[in-house]
């Protein structure tokens, strides 16, 4: 019998794997925050993105599927400095990615770590196939794209030298800006807390979670770990919280309970942008 060809087909192309390190990277990017940044230009600029901010590399298949997830209210402007840097930085990186923003709803105090967690599930359900979860503000760029987004046997610490603090480590026990986590990762740690309103210690969380699961942060070299953060004042309704420094006391206790297994929320729309998914969500309001 005829035997069918293995020859790859125009429908079903058969790619080499992704190399592990990307050629065409070129290192120290120049990055600045003071050109106007129009919408328009950035699509004009990403042709290859897809809608709703998903991109595949047209000559490898890579060994992951990588959600961005960027907690978001009223930063639009951030945004497209975000969009216009780190689109083509994924792509020289050889990344199949989407780029997920979740907007918090209404005006009551805000929720990074709730709103990361609903991107986790959202983007699951957008595509069941994503196992690497990258965690980014919307107000950070890399300096250098040899600092790849991807997940590794450990949680990730990607922004570890940014300028605001001098490229420097701000303390060993850092964890904020960006990071990611492989799906397993995650679930290992319950994901991230729901119960941190407002601004601060979320993230001392998350590393209290990843260091009481017995694994160990992984950061690039403090060289290349470099990163811009586009000068802001503290946002309306994100006000310090003040059970900050009590909380983190309490996470061993406290993540069992409080995480993904208890995310609550309410999808309110769904919208997929040329460059980027909105997901705009409920999240309640601090008790
Ligand atoms: C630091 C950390 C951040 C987080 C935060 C405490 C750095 C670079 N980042 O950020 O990861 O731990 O402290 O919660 O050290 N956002 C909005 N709209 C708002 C408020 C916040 O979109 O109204 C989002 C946005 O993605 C922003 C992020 O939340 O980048 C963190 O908030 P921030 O930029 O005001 O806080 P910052 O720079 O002190
Ligand atoms: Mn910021």
């Amino acid at each position: 019998p005829e035997v069918p060809s293995a020859r790859p087909g125009p429908t079903a192309p058969m790619l080499p794997p992704c190399p592990d390190s990307p050629p065409g990277l070129v290192g120290r990017l120049l990055i600045e925050f003071t050109s106007p940044m129009p919408l328009e230009r950035v699509q004009r600029e990403n042709p290859g993105v897809l809608m709703g901010g998903r991109y595949t590399p047209p000559d490898c298949t890579p060994a992951q599927t990588v959600a961005v997830i960027i907690p978001f209210r009223h930063r639009e402007h951030h945004l497209r400095y975000w969009l216009h840097y780190l689109h083509p930085i994924l792509r020289r990186q050889r990344l199949r990615y989407g780029v997920y923003v979740i907007n918090q709803h209404g005006e009551d105090t805000f929720n990074r770590a709730k709103l990361l967690n609903v991107g986790f599930l959202e983007a699951l359900k957008e595509d069941a196939t994503y196992d690497c979860f990258i965690f980014s503000d919307v107000d950070l760029v890399p300096m250098d794209d040899r600092n790849l987004y991807r997940c590794g046997d450990q949680p990730r610490h990607f922004a570890i030298a940014m300028d605001k603090f001098g490229f420097r480590l701000p303390y060993a026990g850092y964890f904020g800006g960006v990071s990611g986590l492989s799906k397993a990762q995650f679930l290992r740690i319950n994901g991230f807390p729901n119960e941190y309103w407002g601004w601060g210690g979320e993230d001392d969380d998350i590393f209290n979670r990843i260091s009481l699961t017995g694994m160990k942060i992984s950061r690039p070299d403090i060289r290349i770990g470099r990163y811009r953060m586009i000068k802001h004042d503290r946002d309306k309704h994100n006000e310090p919280n003040p059970q900050r420094f009590t909380k983190i006391q309490n996470t061993k206790l406290t993540m069992k309970r409080d995480g993904i297994g208890s995310v609550r929320y309410q999808v309110l729309e769904v919208s997929r942008q040329p460059l980027f998914t909105n997901i705009t969500v409920d999240i309640g309001r601090p008790p």
